[in-house]
């Protein structure tokens, strides 16, 4: 039969499924048509072929993936295991294609099967395992670590439904399941013999073993087991394929019937449920109550099979327990993951029966911690009951890490009881609660935060106690997003356009696109530079229409806000803006302002009443704006549903204008704000996180910043907020806030946004009031910009330029060498 197939065009004895070419491509997709689906050219639907497809591709990411697997398990190497609930990967078939460097081949091979990519790319249904940020960072570093050549495991949860689907129905948000793997997933190799067993409940006992040491028994009232589901990620012109693991809980074998009477078969139907029911759902974030139990539930059970996986790997290699720390660095991604302090030493003392000692500096030095957020109400901790009827013995070995700290405590700042209070892991000021962040911080040798302003005021304000204690402990890692995703995949004529200006170097280097400030000068590339950004607003104003109905002008300033959305972010400070302006333009049809498109889009947690609130009260605008004669030609305001990874591809890329609007102090770092910028966006911001070091890089006259800073903020609320004075002050706010109280965006409905009104001028903790005024007069340096169209196109260059910075390559770079202490590993295909 072999003798019958064509020769492959490169004529080497390469495997089969590996060729890069057009032809090999279209053979092994209709191979994979036929072979895999039992399907047939004239039948196939679109997805079929998408499938087909895809895995064609995934076949020829195999090789490199088992190579490198090899290449790890052989060789002496450190890996990072970055530990996460949440990774939001985003659709994977584009950007393996782009990673594999064969996308003209693609683009041949599906043409001669009669099958348009885009067409095929836009089938694919994203994996939503993430809220926004957090989720999102966890997968860009994935891409850079591999990338980097960097030796790496992510770990999570494989959710059976991700972050929900928003629609939006009368003005309001609802949600609707995600089901994303109705279709199946084609990336995703599911090991059901790599299994792990995870413990819950029961109690524990004393035992002595034979050398007469003290054993503690954990006698669980049931065991859940994970099942490995591999998706692999691929780096971008490499041989390096990483591992995605992410676990899915399933009920341990079927039980024993003979073991149980009547009574107890039901209770282990029961039990049985629960365990396949672990792994179902991800939480939205900003849901304070739902959930818990399962919640933490989820928690220790991605974590203890992840820290089991590592063990495995470790008996693999046939190396001892104590080796552990050499040849893994845990990262944190927040507190999600940092009950790991606790079941490493579990799984050190307990399993692996090491001494105390010798397993507390074994699980120093593997973990580290990332911190995310200073919001109180964020900070995540759990009341002792739940806590401890759901882990008896992590509880245990908790209690044992505090007490051994706070000896140590009270011999360094005796008599000091305050301070060992507020450092205690437990919370013992009201009903009891276990902090996780203090958790994470004990059990780390690094805590970093996200961007230098975070950074800072971790240390000064939730870690300050531990700063003091540790300075040398503290890190920055400003964050970063990878320009494969975010630039060379959704905005492919910007990509053209950069490789022949400065070369295709910028894409594993971009910090060379600060060659491109020398052509911010040149007229004709400025012209080229407008023309591919308003070709990407045209193709944003199709979607906008097809997904709305609204037609927006791709010749007006597209000023976008798309994140989750919160009070922190402060979206009704941007709706203030428009009402204002709306105002400003009826009373004033001659005004001279920049025409604007807004755009927002983000989803708010199903719980969190007041930020549907915000997404009524854009709509509401929405609706009055855009069908206002008066100002139609002027004005339009669009609430993108549903904003995801997807279509995310399509916003940054249009963007003239990027709202990074947070109170400062509030937001960690933003990572949108280094798409947009990247995209040629200018900013308007305050200096808040990742803000302050956009403008340090791209310079002050090409970033339009506005509002109090993180110390103005706190001083102002510790002087008491009186917003009421804000909007006596101000007329045009007074007027706004009166239109929203009067039922001007809400059809009349008095009621409608009484609670978002009287919240602003009352309690707001976000200060938006107070930073009205300044947003107002920076706006109007905003229209004023775009009026010169040659200033603003220098500017959005010059964005794009100095943007090299916020690259995830240059954030995982300092991961593996201030945190990590890990190296490049070259994954060499013919070891195969
Ligand atoms: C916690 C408990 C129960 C249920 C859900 C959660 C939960 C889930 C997700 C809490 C928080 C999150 C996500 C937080 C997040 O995305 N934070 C953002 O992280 C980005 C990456 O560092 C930063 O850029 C943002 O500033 C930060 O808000």
């Amino acid at each position: 039969m072999a003798a019958d197939l064509p020769a492959r065009a490169s004529g080497s004895a390469e495997p089969a499924r590996s060729g890069l070419d057009a032809d090999a491509l279209q053979r092994d997709v209709i191979d994979n048509l036929i072979c895999q689906q039992a399907r047939y050219p004239a039948i196939a639907t679109p997805h079929d072929w998408y499938r087909a497809l895809a895995c064609s591709v995934r076949d020829r990411m195999l090789a490199r993936w088992v190579a490198t697997v090899q290449t790890y398990a052989a060789r002496d190497v450190r890996v990072a295991c970055y530990l996460s609930a949440e990774f939001l990967i985003g659709p994977q078939l584009g950007n393996n294609i782009v990673n594999l460097g064969i996308e003209a081949n693609t683009r041949t091979a599906m043409l001669a099967l009669g099958q348009d990519l885009d067409m095929l790319l836009a089938l694919e249904e994203e994996p939503g395992l993430g809220n926004g940020g957090l989720g999102r960072l966890a997968a860009c570093y994935l891409d850079s670590l591999a990338t980097l050549e960097t030796p790496a495991i992510g770990y999570g949860i494989r959710y059976e439904f991700g972050i929900f689907d928003q629609q939006i129905r009368d003005g309001w948000q609802e949600e609707v399941t995600d089901k994303w793997l109705q279709k199946g997933n084609p990336w995703e190799i599911v090991h059901p013999d790599v299994t792990c067993y995870v413990s819950f409940g029961g109690r524990t006992e004393n035992d002595t073993d034979a050398q007469g040491r003290l054993r503690v028994r954990w006698i669980p009232a049931n065991q859940v087991k994970g099942v490995a589901c591999d998706i692999p990620i691929l780096g971008f012109h490499v041989n390096t394929c990483n591992t995605l693991r992410l676990w899915k809980s399933e009920a341990v074998e079927s039980f024993d019937l003979q073991d149980f009477n009547a009574g107890d078969y039901y209770q282990a139907v029961q039990e049985k449920v629960i365990s396949e029911t672990l792994s179902k759902v991800l939480y939205p974030n900003d849901e304070p109550e739902a959930g818990k139990r399962l919640r933490l539930a989820q928690q220790y059970f991605f974590v203890s099979c992840s820290l089991q996986d590592m063990f495995r790997l470790l008996d693999l290699k046939g190396e001892p327990a104590s080796s552990f720390a050499d040849r893994f660095a845990v990262q944190l991604n927040d507190t999600h993951p940092a009950i790991a302090v606790a079941e490493l030493m579990r799984l050190l003392v307990d399993e692996r029966q090491l001494g105390w000692d010798e397993a507390w500096d074994i699980t120093r030095r593997s973990l580290a911690y990332t911190n995310h957020t200073l919001l109180p109400e964020a900070l995540e901790t759990w009341g002792l009951p739940l806590f401890r009827s759901l882990l008896p013995r992590p509880l245990e070995i908790i209690y044992e890490i505090n007490r051994r700290f706070l000896d140590e405590l009270r011999q360094r700042y005796a008599g000091d009881e305050a301070r060992v209070a507020r450092m205690s892991l437990i919370d013992e000021r009201g009903k009891k609660l276990l902090r996780m962040a203090h958790l994470a911080t004990v059990g780390s040798h690094a805590v970093n935060g996200v961007a230098a302003l975070h950074s800072t005021l971790l240390k000064q304000t939730v870690l300050r106690d531990f700063a003091e204690l540790w300075p040398e402990r503290f890190h920055n890692v400003t964050n970063g997003v990878t320009p494969r995703r975010f630039m060379l995949l959704c905005n492919p004529g910007l990509a053209r356009l950069l490789d022949e200006t400065v070369g295709e170097g910028w894409i594993t280097d971009l910090t060379r696109l600060r060659e491109l400030a020398a052509h911010a000068d040149d007229a004709a590339f400025r012209e080229r530079w407008c023309r591919v950004k308003l070709s990407n607003k045209e193709a944003l104003a199709a979607r906008i229409r097809s997904a709305t109905g609204i037609v927006v002008d791709p010749g007006t300033l597209f000023d976008i806000q798309v994140k989750r959305i919160h009070e922190y972010k402060r979206q009704h400070l941007n709706a203030l803006f428009i009402i204002s302006l709306y105002q400003r333009l009826r009373r004033n049809p001659q005004l001279a302002c920049a025409p604007r498109c807004f755009v927002f889009g983000g989803k708010a947690a199903p719980g969190y009443a007041m930020a549907k609130l915000i997404i009524r009260l854009i709509n509401g605008v929405a609706e009055v704006v855009n069908n206002d004669p008066a100002v139609n030609d002027r004005l339009k305001v669009v609430f993108f549903p549903d904003f995801n990874v997807k279509n995310a591809h399509f916003i940054y890329p249009a963007a003239d204008l990027s709202e990074q609007i947070s109170t400062a102090g509030k937001e960690a770092s933003g990572t949108g704000n280094m798409k947009f910028m990247m995209n040629g966006a200018l900013t308007i911001g305050t200096l808040d996180g990742a803000n302050v070091e956009i403008r340090e890089e791209v310079g002050d006259e090409n970033f339009f910043l506005f509002g109090l800073t993180a110390e103005q903020v706190e001083r102002v609320r510790r002087g008491g907020y009186r917003p009421e004075d804000y909007a006596n002050g101000n007329p045009e706010l007074r007027e706004a806030l009166a239109l929203i109280a009067e039922g001007h965006f809400s059809r009349g409905d008095r009621n409608m946004f009484r609670a978002l009104v009287e919240n602003l001028l009352r309690v707001d903790p976000f200060l938006v009031l107070a930073d009205y005024a300044d947003y107002m007069a920076c706006q109007e340096r905003v229209s004023a910009a775009w009026q010169d169209p040659q200033r603003w196109a220098r500017m959005s260059i010059l964005n794009t330029a100095y943007a090299g910075k916020f690259s995830s390559d240059r954030a995982i770079g300092e991961y593996c060498e201030q945190i990590w202490k890990i190296r490049p590993v070259k994954i060499d295909l013919d070891r195969l």
